[in-house]
């Protein structure tokens, strides 16, 4: 049995979603970060980062911190979702890497500054939403020629998707990225997605672009 301390956001969704994928029993347990119980001294022994996501493995002992540790812990651990060698693996690490090291920290700037402090630091709001235009045509041109990022359905994939689906809060028009648009459609339909996006509680329905007219 696996406990997974998460909220409703796209760093815990990477990990409720790919737990739901793997099929692995778990216990989620929600961190109110709104609340800051991310500060609480239980959960500093188990993130020391006082962030959310973090998992602990009784079958194992294994706590981690770090969403994309806990993603190639869950993968290998399953032999799922992630290849076990050459060059298919190093491709999807370099994916996840890419959302680790870009995509996360550039569209959560976008949500602190365009979303819930708008007009508080002009140059801040523009530089982040620039990157996010960039980062959205990055994913676009990676998906022209495939159906996911490292070619199968993978935890790259997983762990890109819950920040794309923050689309209408970065002013991200999906039909201004093609590929993007039937790449998020596609996993948003999967039934192990649609579990793990309402983990630790369902706060609403999974954004969906408009219909195309
Ligand atoms: N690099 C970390 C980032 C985790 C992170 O930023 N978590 C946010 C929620 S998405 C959090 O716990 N924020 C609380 C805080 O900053 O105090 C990961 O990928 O796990």
């Amino acid at each position: 049995m696996i406990d997974l301390y998460t909220w409703t956001t796209p760093n815990g969704r990477k990990a409720s979603i790919l737990l739901e994928e793997l099929g692995l029993p778990y216990t989620a347990h929600a961190i109110d970060i709104t609340k800051d119980e991310q500060f609480q001294p239980g959960f500093l022994a188990i993130s020391p980062n006082n962030k959310i996501p973090a998992i602990v493995d009784h079958e194992t002992g294994i706590s981690l911190m770090e969403s994309g540790a806990i993603m190639l812990y869950l993968a290998d651990k399953t032999g799922q979702l992630l290849p076990r060698e050459g060059e298919p693996r190093y491709r999807v690490i370099e994916w996840l890497m890419w959302q680790m090291g870009g995509v996360g920290p550039m569209l959560g700037q976008v949500h602190h500054f365009a979303r819930f402090n708008k007009g508080a630091a002009p140059y801040a709001e523009e530089r982040f939403l620039k990157e996010a235009q960039r980062l959205y045509g990055v994913l676009d041109r990676r998906l022209a020629d495939r159906e996911f990022v490292a070619d199968t359905y993978s935890i790259a994939d997983i762990a890109i998707w819950p920040w794309i689906s923050r689309f209408e809060w970065q002013t991200i028009d999906l039909d201004d990225f093609p590929n993007v648009r039937r790449w998020y459609e596609v996993i948003a339909h999967r039934p192990a997605v649609q579990r793990g996006y309402h983990v630790p509680k369902k706060v609403g329905d999974i954004p969906m672009p408009e219909p195309r007219t």
